[in-house]
């Protein structure tokens, strides 16, 4: 079973009050279980969306799919009409498990309503059934469904347990979305697994983080920077065991300031929405800024040059970072195609990261292979899927969407134009409501440029990087 602290023929089952709290409300173990099973006993069979807000009703609703063995499909709560129709349709979701998102008609189950109690709670999930499909973009088209299994949850939550001795006298602290791995995934299932205390903060605020008192405490890079800048709260975060930091690459001076001022230098680990969490610095092992450590318990890496070659470990050289291990996800959701496009013919994950890796298997992440997908703010964007928005408005001729560096988000999204409309500044104003309306509010440019053409090659091929 994944969920395994709540397994109440585990032997090791016992109650554990405040096992869950977000913001001001907090669950026992033992009302967690007995809500989410009540809700399980009620759930067709097909895929059940979630609208996931940061509350308790999402935690139990997304229990509730995992123990009835219904994949779960959480949502953005800021998913836009175009985003919200795509993942609603390609999961083929019949219900949403607790509280509707507002733009979708589908049948919902409240969270609270005493179950039937029949068929699928008393079905107790393979490890090989789907547990979640999670979308996520890429570097065109509408964002794919990640399948990832009850197994590989285990088997990525497995090893960070052991990689940073994760135990249930732990407390995680952090207020991540619970639409992604990070918030969700590592933030709040892995908890449920390994029996350890989760406080949600709500929002990832620095001064929110201080007032928790956790051991562990997850932030994407914006997070660790802005708690960075509030001398405080970080000082506050001294009594933690480890700081974690993922989703994006942590700037070095944002590293060095939390390790002087938390007194212990971050954990840094990598991952993917497809792969779990593949890389990490160990809590009993060296941490140094910009490593992201070596590969966790069951996975394998390889650097792989454009020649086809493996590159030495010699920590300078970089290759196309290929993973392989028991966590990796099934294949994207209807997409055969992109499926094996992701794995090499012999069975290695190609991650689009570029990486080095030392001889004693420490990796640095150096880049992605490819300038169309954009982090901001921890969140993946496929530069591909705003231009697409874009181009469905009347005004724009062209378009081309690039990440421009940007000192809190990481990147940001902007938007170069080619258009014949003469009111540009309200322009660009109209095209940002439009993608925060259909794809979701974090995917709009923080900026558009108008231009009269796009730099192209001699093919008509846009030179992103001239743009960026
Ligand atoms: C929020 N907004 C963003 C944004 N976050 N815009 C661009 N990029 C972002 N990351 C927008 C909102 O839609 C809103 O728009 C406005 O900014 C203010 O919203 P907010 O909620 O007050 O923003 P803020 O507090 O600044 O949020 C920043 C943030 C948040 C860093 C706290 O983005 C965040 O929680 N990021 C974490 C993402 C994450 O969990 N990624 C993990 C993916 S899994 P408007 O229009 O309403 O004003 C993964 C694998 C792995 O990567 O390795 O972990
Ligand atoms: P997502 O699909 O949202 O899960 O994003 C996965 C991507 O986030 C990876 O392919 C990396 O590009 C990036 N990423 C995650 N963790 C790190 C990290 N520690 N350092 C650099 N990039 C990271």
């Amino acid at each position: 079973m994944l969920l395994t602290s709540l397994d109440p023929a585990h032997p090791s089952a016992t109650d554990l009050a405040a096992a869950i709290t977000v913001g001001p409300d907090s669950m026992s173990r033992a009302q967690l279980y007995e809500a989410a099973r009540a809700l399980a006993g009620s759930l067709p069979a097909g895929p059940a969306a979630v609208h996931a807000t940061p509350t308790p009703e999402t935690i139990v609703a997304v229990t509730a799919c995992l123990l009835a063995g219904v994949p779960v499909v959480p949502v953005p709560p800021d998913s836009g009409s175009a985003e919200l129709h795509h993942i609603l349709t390609d999961a083929e979701v019949t219900c949403w498990a607790g509280s509707p998102h507002p733009g979708s008609d589908l049948p919902a189950i409240p969270v609270g309503r005493r179950g039937r109690g029949e068929a699928t709670t008393s079905i107790a999930p393979a490890d090989d059934d789907l547990a979640m499909i999670m979308y996520t973009s890429g570097t065109t088209g509408a964002p794919k469904g990640v399948r990832l299994s009850h197994r590989a949850l285990a088997a990525g939550v497995d090893a960070l347990a052991d990689a940073w001795r994760w135990t249930p006298d732990d407390t995680v602290v952090h207020g991540l979305p619970l639409f992604h791995l990070h918030g969700l995934v590592l933030g709040v299932l892995a908890s449920l697994r390994i029996g350890s205390r989760v406080v949600h903060t709500g929002k990832p605020r620095p001064e929110r983080y201080a007032a928790a008192a956790g051991t562990m405490y997850f932030a994407v890079p914006t997070v660790w920077s802005r708690i960075a800048d509030d001398e405080s709260s970080a000082r506050a975060l001294r009594r933690a065991r480890l700081l974690v930091s993922g989703s994006a690459p942590l700037p070095t001076p944002v590293f060095e300031r939390i390790a002087g001022l938390t007194g212990g230098a971050p954990i840094e680990r990598y991952g993917m929405s497809e792969t779990m969490i593949t890389l990490s610095t160990r809590a009993d092992g060296p941490r140094l800024p910009g490593s992201v450590g070596q590969a966790v318990r069951g996975v394998e890496t390889r650097l792989v040059a454009e020649s086809g070659q493996l590159v030495p470990d010699d920590g300078a050289s970089i290759g196309r970072l290929q993973v392989r291990g028991p966590m990796l996800f099934d294949g994207y959701l209807n997409r055969p195609e992109e499926t094996s496009a992701a794995w090499t013919d012999d069975g290695w994950f190609i991650t689009g990261d570029v990486a080095t890796r030392d001889a004693a298997g420490f990796h640095r992440i150096v880049g992605r292979e490819s300038v169309d997908l954009i982090k901001s703010g921890g969140y993946r964007i496929g530069a591909g899927e705003v231009e697409t928005a874009l181009l469905a408005h009347p005004s724009v001729h062209e378009v081309a969407v690039v990440g421009r560096a940007d000192p809190d988000l990481g990147q940001r999204v902007v938007a170069y134009v080619v258009t014949e409309q003469q009111n540009r500044a309200r322009l660009a104003d109209t095209l940002i409501s439009f993608v925060a309306d259909t794809l979701s509010r974090h995917k709009r440019p923080r900026e558009v440029v108008f231009v009269d053409d796009l730099p192209r090659n001699a093919l008509g091929k846009v030179q992103k990087k001239q743009l960026q």
